[in-house]
C-alpha cells in the first residue's frame, strides 16, 4: 500500500497507564511502541491522541458508590463502562510511553477532559454529539486518509475509526500496531463493527517502505 502526502497516522493513547505497570494495563502494549515509531517515519503527518481525565471522572468506578471497574452504568448519554482511575491530567500515568519517539508529530489532541462525559473517540465524545475538533482540523489541513494504531484496539481505536469513517475520511486500522483491552466480546464486536463500516484492517508490513515525503517534496 502506497502512502500519499494527504495521509495521516493517528496514534491513539500510547500512554503509561495503558501499558504494563499502569493503572489500566493492556497486555503486551509495550510491543507496539517500536512498531509505531517505525511506522510514523513513513508518514508525512502524524497526530497523537492523549486520554486526559480530571479527578472524579465519570468513567472511574471510584466516582460511583458501590461500583467496580469493568461494570457498566447508565450515563445520561447511554451505557458507560467503568474503569480504574487512569490518565489523571498531568500525571506520569497520562504521559506518553517513554519509548514513543515521533518528533515530527504535528498535533497532540487531548480528549476525555470533561468530568461528566467520556471520550473514547478522537472525533466525538461518548454522547456522539460533542466534537473534539479533530475533523475540522483534518479538513482544514486537507488530510483525507487516516491510518490508526495504538491503544486500545477494542475501545479508543475502534470508536475513533468508526467516527472517522462516518465523518467522511477514508479509514484504515493497522491491526498489528494495536492491542486490545479484551473485555467480554469486545474484540469480536470490534472486528464486526469495523467490517460493517467497511474499515479495512491491515498489517504494518503492507505499508510501503517508500517514504511519501521523498516523493511529495
Ligand atoms: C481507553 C478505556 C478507557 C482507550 C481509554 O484508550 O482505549 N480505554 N479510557
Ligand atoms: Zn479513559
Amino acid at each position: 500500500m502506497q502512502l500519499h502526502p494527504t495521509d495521516v497516522l493517528l496514534v491513539i493513547d500510547v500512554q503509561n497507564d495503558f501499558t504494563p505497570g499502569g493503572a489500566l494495563a493492556i497486555a503486551d502494549a509495550n510491543a507496539i511502541v517500536p512498531l509505531i515509531n517505525s511506522l510514523a517515519k513513513k508518514f508525512d503527518h502524524v497526530i497523537l491522541t492523549q486520554d486526559w481525565h480530571p479527578t472524579q471522572h465519570i468513567s472511574f468506578a471510584t466516582t460511583h458508590p458501590h461500583k467496580r471497574p469493568f461494570e457498566t452504568i447508565e450515563a445520561p448519554y447511554g451505557p458507560q463502562t467503568l474503569w480504574p482511575e487512569h490518565v489523571l491530567q498531568h500525571t506520569q500515568g497520562a504521559a506518553f510511553h517513554p519509548a514513543l519517539s515521533i518528533p515530527h508529530a504535528e498535533l497532540i489532541l487531548r480528549k476525555g477532559f470533561r468530568r461528566h462525559i467520556d471520550s473514547y473517540s478522537a472525533f466525538m465524545e461518548n454522547d456522539h454529539t460533542t466534537p473534539t475538533g479533530l475533523a475540522g482540523y483534518l479538513r482544514e489541513r486537507n488530510l483525507t486518509r487516516l491510518f490508526l494504531c495504538g491503544l486500545a484496539y477494542d475501545f479508543c481505536v475502534r470508536y475513533s475509526a468508526i467516527d472517522g469513517k462516518a465523518l467522511g475520511f477514508e479509514t484504515i486500522v493497522i491491526e498489528d500496531a494495536t492491542r486490545p483491552v479484551n473485555l467480554t466480546h469486545s474484540i469480536a464486536e470490534t472486528n464486526a463493527a469495523l467490517a460493517a463500516a467497511h474499515i479495512p484492517r491491515i498489517q504494518s508490513p503492507e505499508i510501503s517502505a517508500e517514504i511519501s515525503a521523498d516523493i511529495a517534496k
